[in-house]
C-alpha cells in the first residue's frame, strides 16, 4: 500500500510537471530555421544543403534548429547542437518524413520536440543530459533506432496519444527515465534496446497495448513500474521470447510453450511478473544480442509508375556475410517497417549472379503505391528500407533507392509533354527483346509498346506532378 502510494503521487507529479512543459520556448534569435522553402535561416549558418533534400551540418553549433520543411534527411556528420539547458535541440513539430542522423544533441529542455509529427526517424545519433531527450506528442509512426540515449531525465517520453512508435536497437542508459509512456500512447514496439543502469527503466502510465521485446534491463533501480490497469505485451511468443532481466537469474531446464518439456531452450521456465496485467511470458536467458545482418536490396520494377493498379513489386535480399536467405522469415519481412511481404510468393535464385543466393519477396503493388502516395511523394527517389528477422531472430536490414513516376510521365521529370511522347515513339512497336525496347516506355506495361501506351501520355498531357 505504501509503495503504490508513493508511485501514484510520484506519477502525479510528473505528470503534473510533463503535462506543463507542453510548449518549449525557442528564442528565435538563437535558433537556425530549415525553411519550408529548402533555404537556410540565417544564411551563414553551418548547415549546407545542395539540393534542398540533404541537410549537412558543417560544424558544432550552440542554435536550436527549427525545422519548417518536411521530406529532407538532417545529417550532423558527427557534429554536436548544444543547449544551455533550456529551450528545444531540434524542433520537428508537424513535420513528416524528416530522417535525422549521426547528431549529438545536449543540453536541452527538449533535445528533439515531435508534436503532431509522423514518419521521422532518428537513428545514429546521441541524445545526452536533456531534460527530455526525444518527446513525442500527438506524434506516431515514428521510428528511433541506433542511438546512445544517456544522462537524461527522461530518455524517450511519448505522451498524448503518442501511437505506433518504433523504439529499437538503442542503448538508454543513465537517465532518471529511460523510456516513459504515457497518456493513451499505443502499439508502440520498444525492440532489441538496452536499457542499462536507468532509475527507472520504463516507466507506463496510462498506456496499454504497447509491444516490449527482445530488450536488456539490466541494472535500473526499478526496471518497469506499470500504473493501474493498464496491459502491455511483454513478449514475442514462443520461441521467439520476450526480454532479458538483468536481476533475474532464471533457471531454465524445461523448454516448450508451457516450459514443461524436458531440456533447456534459453527461455526461462517461469514467467517475469511485473504485475497481474503485464507480464513475460518468455523471458530470455542471455541477453538480446542487436547486431543487424546488412543486406543487399535489389527492387524491381527500379521506376515505379505509380498510374499502374495491378502487379507486384519484388524485392531481392541477399547477404554479405554467411548467413544463408533461406532462414529469412518472410512472413516478418518489412518495407519500411509498414509494408508486409506476401509469404507464398518467395523464391529463392542468384539475383546478382555472384554465386550467393538471394531471396526474392513480393509485396502488393497497390499497397505499396498507397504507402507512397500517403507520403506526399509522386515524383522522384525513395529509399526503401527492407528489415526483418532470420527465424533465430537475428536482425537483418538494407536499402535501395528506386524512381517512382506518374502516368504518361515517362522520363520521370514530373511533367507530361513531347518529350514523354517522344520517348514512346523511339521505342514504338518495340517488345522486351526487340534492339528498340524501352521498359518505362511500356506505360500499361503489357510487354509491347503500342497505340496503348501513346493514348495513355496523350491522355495525361499537359499534367504536372510536385
Ligand atoms: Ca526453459
Ligand atoms: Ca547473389
Ligand atoms: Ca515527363
Ligand atoms: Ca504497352
Amino acid at each position: 500500500m505504501k509503495n503504490s502510494f508513493k508511485v501514484s503521487l510520484l506519477v502525479f507529479l510528473v505528470a503534473t510537471s510533463l503535462l506543463m512543459s507542453q510548449t518549449p520556448v525557442a528564442k528565435s534569435s538563437t535558433a537556425i530555421y530549415l525553411r519550408a522553402d529548402g533555404s537556410v535561416y540565417p544564411q551563414d549558418a553551418p548547415i549546407f544543403s545542395e539540393d534542398n533534400v540533404t541537410y549537412i551540418l558543417t560544424a558544432n553549433i550552440t542554435e536550436s534548429i527549427i525545422v519548417e520543411r518536411d521530406n529532407i534527411v538532417i545529417d550532423g556528420f558527427g557534429h554536436t547542437v548544444r543547449g544551455f539547458a533550456g529551450g528545444v535541440g531540434l524542433n520537428l513539430t508537424e513535420r513528416h518524413n524528416v530522417i535525422v542522423q549521426n547528431i549529438t544533441v545536449k543540453l536541452f529542455q527538449h533535445g528533439l520536440y515531435l508534436l503532431r509529427s509522423a514518419n521521422i526517424t532518428v537513428s545514429d545519433s546521441v541524445i545526452s543530459n536533456n531534460t527530455y531527450g526525444i518527446w513525442f506528442s500527438l506524434s506516431s509512426s515514428n521510428l528511433v533506432s541506433n542511438n546512445l540515449v544517456t544522462n537524461n531525465s527522461y530518455g524517450f517520453v511519448l505522451i498524448l496519444f503518442s501511437n505506433l512508435n518504433t523504439i529499437v536497437r538503442n542503448i538508454i542508459s543513465g537517465n532518471i527515465y529511460g523510456i516513459r509512456l504515457d497518456y493513451i500512447s499505443e502499439q508502440n514496439t520498444i525492440n532489441g534496446n538496452t536499457i542499462k543502469g536507468n532509475h527507472g527503466g520504463a516507466l507506463f502510465i496510462l498506456s496499454s497495448n504497447n509491444y516490449i521485446y527482445h530488450n536488456n534491463f539490466i541494472n535500473n533501480v526499478a526496471q518497469v513500474q506499470v500504473s493501474g490497469e493498464f496491459q502491455n505485451i511483454w513478449d514475442d511468443g514462443y520461441p521467439s521470447g520476450g526480454n532479458h532481466w538483468g536481476d533475474h537469474i532464471p533457471i531454465d531446464v524445461l523448454s516448450g510453450p508451457f516450459q514443461n518439456e524436458t531440456g533447456s531452450d534459453g527461455i526461462a521456465d517461469v514467467p517475469f511478473m511485473i504485475d497481474v496485467n503485464n507480464v513475460d511470458r518468455y523471458p530470455i536467458v542471455a541477453p538480446w544480442s542487436p547486431t543487424a545482418i546488412t543486406a543487399k536490396v535489389w527492387i524491381k520494377p527500379d521506376v515505379l509508375n505509380l498510374g499502374v493498379k495491378q502487379g507486384w513489386v519484388a524485392v531481392y535480399v541477399g547477404f554479405i556475410s554467411d548467413h544463408s536467405v533461406g532462414r529469412i522469415n518472410v512472413s516478418e519481412t518489412m518495407v519500411n517497417g509498414t509494408l508486409s511481404a506476401e509469404p507464398s510468393l518467395a523464391v529463392i535464385s542468384d539475383y546478382d549472379g555472384d554465386g550467393k543466393s538471394d531471396l526474392a519477396i513480393r509485396f502488393n503493388r497497390t499497397l505499396v503505391k498507397e504507402y507512397i502516395r500517403s507520403k506526399g511523394l509522386t515524383t522522384g527517389d525513395i529509399v526503401f528500407k527492407v528489415s526483418g528477422y532470420l527465424f533465430d531472430r537475428t536482425p537483418f536490414v538494407g536499402y535501395c533507392a528506386i524512381k517512382i513516376r506518374m502516368c504518361g510521365d515517362v522520363n520521370t521529370d514530373g511533367v507530361v509533354d513531347l518529350k514523354d511522347v517522344l520517348v514512346v515513339k523511339v521505342a514504338f512497336g518495340s517488345y522486351p527483346a526487340h534492339p528498340h525496347w524501352n521498359d518505362v516506355a511500356d506505360e500499361n506495361e503489357d510487354g509491347q509498346i503500342d497505340l496503348k501506351d501513346i493514348y495513355i501520355v496523350a491522355s495525361n498531357y499537359g499534367q504536372t506532378y510536385a
